[in-house]
């Protein structure tokens, strides 16, 4: 069976390095068309550095598995566009400027937790200035890149291109970051949009509590004004005008925080990697030792939730994992406490008499009407916990 066609929008970030290093190693299943890159753990300039860094790696570890014969892989050139530096209506709505002057982050001042201060060599190439569209123009910058083709368009411009120029609905579009840029791509073109098969989106918190507020997950926290602009293209009123219903599916912290990765599966796992000299090993070996290191200080244990590396393996997994279909989810963008919440109706039907049913109120129109929008979200996997920790490694060297 040819791959699945996609798009990854993220914002590198330690656990989107782990998910693109899961995708590109997986070219039999995923064809990786297009990269994507949105505000989000840090700012869009270091998140480039970063794909730019995890390219470099790649690049030798290519080379590393071929003189020791392990799994060649063709890691495949996408193209790489950079996207929104900031929320679609709010400046900084969700603070983490602030917050990593304060205490650092979660991924740390450059986003993976200081990798470029300990590896410094990482990139070798002057990459900045293809993204520039005078001087790529100019001197054809893009051809110094071996495995990625950098664009000069921005990211909504460049998803739409993709979705122009290939059959419709052959694509799937990945969110591991904020929804800002497939947003934007949506609010241009609504009709092009619409040619994704599918969009999958690792964000909100449907039944559980947010990591970002008690109600927000951080995704959609930082840009809940993009996240509801994609969630409301599956209102049935919108489908005439789309050439049908748009798929857009949550891969929630419902389920992703049950993914795990523990820093014994890692240590035990990567050894002879590292022992051999495995760049990928020895470059995530830096990135997750020190995000180990803030998990132990956060939560006492050294375990990391790995929300966007499950995104992609529910991709990889497709025929396997569950998904549950048809909810009205709603975000809230305007909530003082509840910015960003993924509003699901949990209340239920009240039966009055047998047969006879209704809910007490319906502000809103959650019972009937076009409002009503139609999610479907990720339910199982039957890869959970630690047991998901080694499906990922294997995913991401095997
Ligand atoms: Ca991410």
């Amino acid at each position: 069976m040819a791959p699945e066609k996609i798009i990854i929008d993220s914002d590198p970030g330690v656990d989107d390095v782990l998910a693109l290093s899961l995708a590109f190693n997986n070219p039999e299943k995923l064809e990786v068309l297009l990269i994507t890159l949105s505000h989000g753990n840090v700012g869009v300039e270091l998140c480039l550095k970063n794909l730019v860094a995890l390219f470099s790696v790649l690049e030798n570890e290519r080379e590393f598995r071929r003189q020791n014969e392990l799994k060649e892989v063709d890691f495949g050139k996408p193209v790489v566009a950079l996207g929104a530096n900031k929320p679609m209506l709010k400046e900084h709505a969700h603070g983490e400027v602030d917050f990593i002057e304060e205490w650092e982050g979660f991924h740390g001042v450059d986003g993976l937790n200081g990798v470029h201060s300990r590896l410094p060599d990482l990139i070798q190439t002057d990459y900045r200035p293809a993204f520039d569209p005078v001087t790529t123009s100019l001197s054809n910058g893009a051809s110094a890149f071996s495995n990625f083709t950098p664009s000069a368009s921005p990211a909504h411009v460049e998803i739409l291109n993709q979705l122009r120029t290939n059959d419709p609905k052959t694509i799937t579009i990945v969110a591991i970051g904020p929804c800002t840029n497939l947003a934007m791509a949506a609010l241009e073109d609504p009709e092009t949009f619409a040619r994704a098969k599918r969009v999958v989106i690792m964000g909100g918190a449907v039944r559980v509590s947010g990591n970002q507020t008690p109600r927000a997950e951080f995704n959609i926290y930082a840009d809940p004004d993009a996240a509801a602009v994609l969630f409301n293209l599956t209102q049935k009123a919108r489908a005439a005008t789309l050439r049908g219903q748009m798929d857009v599916a949550l891969v929630p912290l419902d389920v992703t925080s049950n993914h795990t990765l523990t820093r014994n599966t890692w240590r035990e796992f990567s050894m002879d990697l590292i022992s051999k000299g495995s760049p990928l090993a020895l470059f995530l070996d830096s990135v997750l030792g020190k995000t180990f290191e803030k998990m132990v200080a956060l939560t006492g244990t050294a375990i990391f939730g790995c929300h966007d590396p499950f995104t992609i393996y529910a991709l990889l997994e497709s025929k396997t994992v569950e998904w549950e279909t048809g909810l009205d989810i709603r975000v809230e963008t305007n909530g003082i406490w509840t910015r960003g919440e993924t509003v699901f109706d949990t209340r239920g039907v009240v039966e009055l008499t047998p047969g006879q049913k209704t809910i007490i109120r319906d502000n809103g129109g959650w019972f009937s009407g076009d409002l009503k929008n139609s999610i479907s979200i990720l339910k199982d996997s039957k890869a959970d916990g630690d047991a998901f920790g080694h499906k990922l490694l294997e995913g991401i060297f095997l």
